[in-house]
């Protein structure tokens, strides 16, 4: 089950990979007031499981590969770890079904706080177009994801500020009220 919570700042800044956890707990509701959608699927039995199947489908999930994040596994760790806690947007859906380990979205809420998700095996969730995020391994340092994308891949992030981009736009009309 995935848990949410506001984060405290000055905590991450000592260990980005802490949970940080703070009293300020966040529901599946206030995900979804800014676009952020959850699911639960089993991680073991995806393959022939009608409802995962049927979500690919009906929201045209057509792509789907694994990556796994770790430093032994993975030849630009340091690189890469550091490009996904940078703050960005995509002008794209992102879609991550977690098979194995644990690991932290950090997205925006509409008064520009810090709200972690940390998202462990079996939890699916997507982020909308537009919406400010990172992601931070934990401290177990493992983490093995599905990602899933409408079409042909497009894994451009686009650092902040990046408010001119249309989807940035788009967003900011659609959530903050
Ligand atoms: C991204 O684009 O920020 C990522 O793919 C994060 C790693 S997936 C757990």
């Amino acid at each position: 089950m995935v848990r949410a919570w506001y984060l405290d700042e000055k905590l991450v800044s000592q260990n980005k990979s802490d949970p940080c956890l703070t009293e300020e707990n966040v529901t599946l509701d206030d995900l979804l007031k800014i676009g952020v959608e959850y699911f639960e699927f089993d991680a073991d039995e995806y393959e022939n499981n009608e409802e995962y199947n049927s979500l690919k489908k009906k929201r045209g999930y057509s792509y789907q590969d694994n990556i796994t994040i770790n430093r032994c596994s993975m030849p630009n760790y340091d690189e890469m770890t550091e490009r996904f806690f940078k703050e960005h947007i995509h002008q794209d859906e992102e879609i991550r079904f977690i098979l194995d380990g644990c690991g932290y979205f950090d997205v925006r809420d509409t008064n520009d706080r810090w709200i972690r998700v940390e998202v462990t095996k079996n939890d699916l969730l997507v982020l909308p177009p537009g919406i400010y995020h990172r992601f931070a391994i934990d401290n177990s340092d493992y983490i093995k994801v599905i990602r899933l994308f409408q079409g042909e891949p497009v894994w451009t992030a686009f650092f902040r500020p990046a408010d001119e981009f249309e989807e940035r736009k788009n967003y900011t009309t659609k959530y903050y009220t």
